[in-house]
C-alpha cells in the first residue's frame, strides 16, 4: 500500500510522524509507502544559502532532530554563527538559524551549486535522518524554484509585496495582506515522483497544514490539482481551524486575504472539488454540511506524538470506509 501527504511545515510534519506511529507501532505495518509532498513556497535564500523551512521542518520531525517546543528547527542548537553574522552586520537578523541548521543549508546549496535538483539533495537529507528505512520518501512539491509573496498596502501609497517570511517572521502577519504570489508558480514542474505518487497512492491525505500558503501552494504546481481531481484513492484531509481559529501561526490572516471563512467549512471549500472526507473538531461538529463530503468530528490536537497517530489512524479509517 502506498499513502501521499502533502505537507506544510510544523502541522504537516506533526500529523505525518503521528501517521508512522499509527503504521508501525499500533497496526503493525512495516509495508505501507509514505510519500510526502512538502511546500516550497516558503523557501528562501539567505548569506547565499537556500533554506527550505517546511522541508527541513519535516526531515527534522520525522528523523528525531526537531526543535520540539518551536516546531521548526533543531534541537539543543547554538547560534554562535547567526551572533557573528549579526556583529558583521549582516542582513537579516529578524530569521532565526541556528548552527546545526545552518549545516543544512550550506550542504543543500553547496550540492544544488553542483548541480543536483532539490529533489536530489532533499533525498540526501533525507538519507542522514534514517527515512527510506522507515518506510518514507520526502518530495518537494516542484524542484523549479518558487517563492511565496504577500502583497501589502504601502503607506506611501499604492502596494509592495514582501517575502513570505518577512510578513510571517517580521511583521507576524500583523500587516494585512491583500493577496498572495508565487514568484515562478506558472512555470514550475511537478517534481519526480510527485504526479506518479498521486495517480497510485491508496489514499491521499491532507494534515492539518496551512490551507493558503501550505497545501495551497502545492496545488497551484500545474498539474498536481487536477492529479488529485482525478486520483482513484480517497482524499481525506484534518481541518488545521478548531472553532473559528487556527491552532498555532497566522492561517486566520492568510484565509481573510482570500476573502474566505476561517473555520473548518470555509477550509473544506477551498478543497471542494477533489475531498471526499475531512476530520473536524468536536467544537465545529455540526457546522460543516456539504453534499459527497463525508465529515467526522474528534478530538483534532495534536497533544504529542500519540495523539497525532491516533487523528491520523481516524484519517485512514474514513478513508477505508471511503474507498
Ligand atoms: P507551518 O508551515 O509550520 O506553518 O505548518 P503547516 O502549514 O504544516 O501547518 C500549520 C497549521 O497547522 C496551522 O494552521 C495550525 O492551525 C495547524 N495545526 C497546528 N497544530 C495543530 C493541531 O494540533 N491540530 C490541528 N487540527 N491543527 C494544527
Ligand atoms: N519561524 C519564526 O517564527 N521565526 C524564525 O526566526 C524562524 C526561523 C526559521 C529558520 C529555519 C526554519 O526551517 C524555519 C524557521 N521558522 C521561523 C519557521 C518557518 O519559517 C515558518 O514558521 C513557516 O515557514 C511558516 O509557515
Ligand atoms: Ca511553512
Amino acid at each position: 500500500m502506498r499513502i501521499t501527504a502533502l505537507a506544510g511545515g510544523v502541522g504537516g510534519a506533526r500529523f505525518v510522524r503521528g501517521l508512522l506511529h499509527e503504521l508501525r507501532e499500533v497496526r503493525g505495518d512495516r509495508d505501507t509507502e509514505v510519500v510526502v509532498v512538502g511546500n516550497t513556497g516558503d523557501d528562501i535564500t539567505l548569506f547565499g544559502l537556500r533554506i527550505c523551512p517546511d522541508l527541513d521542518t519535516i526531515l527534522y520531525t520525522l528523523g528525531g532532530g526537531i526543535n520540539e517546543g518551536q516546531g521548526w528547527g533543531r534541537d539543543s542548537e547554538t547560534h554562535t554563527v547567526q551572533a557573528e553574522l549579526a556583529e558583521l552586520g549582516a542582513q537579516p537578523q529578524w530569521f532565526g538559524l541556528g548552527d546545526k541548521d545552518f549545516a543544512t543549508h550550506i550542504a543543500r546549496s553547496q550540492w544544488l551549486g553542483q548541480g543536483h535538483t532539490l529533489s536530489e539533495v532533499t533525498e540526501r537529507l533525507a538519507q542522514r535522518w534514517g527515512l527510506p528505512e522507515r518506510g518514507v520518501r520526502v518530495l518537494p512539491a516542484t524542484d523549479t524554484p518558487i517563492e511565496t509573496h504577500v502583497v501589502l498596502d504601502d503607506p506611501d501609497g499604492g502596494e509592495r509585496a514582501v517575502h513570505f517570511q518577512q510578513w510571517w517572521v517580521q511583521l507576524q502577519a500583523a500587516v494585512p495582506a491583500r493577496r498572495f504570489t508565487v514568484a515562478g508558480l506558472g512555470q514550475a514542474v511537478p517534481a519526480p515522483g510527485v504526479l506518479d505518487a498521486l495517480r497510485t497512492s491508496d489514499v491521499i491525505l491532507l494534515p492539518p497544514s496551512n490551507p493558503v500558503v501550505s497545501i495551497g501552494i502545492i496545488l497551484g504546481v500545474p498539474g498536481v490539482r487536477d492529479a488529485l481531481r482525478g486520483s482513484r484513492a480517497p482524499v481525506v484531509g484534518v481541518s488545521p481551524i478548531i472553532g473559528g481559529a487556527p491552532v498555532r501561526g497566522h492561517a486566520d490572516a492568510c484565509l481573510s486575504a482570500m476573502d474566505v471563512e476561517v473555520s473548518a467549512n470555509g477550509v473544506a471549500g477551498l478543497y471542494a472539488d477533489f475531498l471526499n472526507g475531512w476530520l473536524i473538531d468536536e467544537a465545529d461538529a455540526g457546522s460543516v454540511n456539504r453534499p459527497r463530503l463525508q465529515v467526522r468530528p474528534l478530538d483534532l490536537r495534536m497533544r504529542d506524538e500519540v495523539g497525532a497517530a491516533r487523528i491520523a489512524g481516524a484519517a485512514l479509517d474514513l478513508a477505508a470506509d471511503l474507498a
